[in-house]
């Protein structure tokens, strides 16, 4: 099974993602997690470049070719090998992150990024994708909260590029039953009770 988590920034999604791994382990599954963008040699370099400050003449399609470039090693050198070996694969963002930040977030022509996708990821499509929603408030309190991390290029946007962000996916949630949109602002046990929940239902279905 091939699970993803999205949501902006400081949504909670990798705490949720251990969570997730800690429950399918217990069940004595073999789990492997993977981060975007990053996940393999080349793809850690090309995060280098995204996330570098320094980079501020980056034009937006520059950003949008890059996370796919990544993602596109990512799919072959990692994820279709451990899927086709039986493991649950649980990426912490995927392609549906650049359809939001670099889409609805930039504004590059939403036809324009899915058929990149097309190309980067050709079937390897998630199962699920749990959108972890919360207010832009609530990201703004959590990064005030994170004084000690310096903030990466993306992380410094403004509010208002992550107000279209979030709106972006939730647009995308509407369109497929794979998204499973949950209230951020819950406690974290109980988003990780409402998870397991819709991993039960969809293994029965
Ligand atoms: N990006 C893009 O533009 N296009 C793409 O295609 C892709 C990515 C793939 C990657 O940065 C950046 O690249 C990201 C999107 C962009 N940019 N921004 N801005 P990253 O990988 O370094 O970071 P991230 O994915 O955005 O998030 P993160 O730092 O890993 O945070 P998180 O996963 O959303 O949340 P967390 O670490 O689980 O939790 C954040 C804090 O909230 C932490 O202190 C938790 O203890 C706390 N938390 C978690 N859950 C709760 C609840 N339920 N209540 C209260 N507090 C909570």
């Amino acid at each position: 099974m091939f699970i993803t988590f999205e949501g902006i920034d400081f949504c909670g999604k990798s705490t949720q993602v251990e969570l997730l791994k800690k429950y399918f382990e217990e069940k004595g599954k073999s789990v492997k997690i993977i981060r975007e963008p990053g996940g393999t040699e080349i793809s850690e370099k090309i995060r280098d470049i995204l996330l570098d400050k320094k980079n501020n003449k980056m034009f937006m399609e520059t950003e949008l070719l890059l996370f796919s470039a990544s993602r596109a090693q990512l799919v072959r050198e990692k994820i279709i090998p451990y899927l086709e070996k039986g493991n649950v694969v649980i990426s912490d963002r995927f392609h549906d992150s650049s359809t939001a930040y670099q889409g609805f977030g930039r504004g590059l022509p939403i036809d324009s990024v899915l058929s990149i996708h097309s190309l980067a990821i050709g079937n390897t499509i998630p199962a699920l994708t749990f959108i972890i929603d919360i207010p832009i408030e609530v990201a703004i309190k959590r990064k005030a909260e994170k004084t000690h991390q310096e903030l990466d290029r993306i992380e410094v946007s403004s509010n208002d590029f992550f107000e279209k962000v979030r709106n972006g996916y939730l647009t995308l949630a509407e369109k497929d039953k794979r998204f499973k949109v949950i209230d951020g602002t819950q406690s974290i046990e109980t988003i990780h009770r409402i998870i397991i929940n819709f991993i039960e239902e969809f293994e029965h279905n």
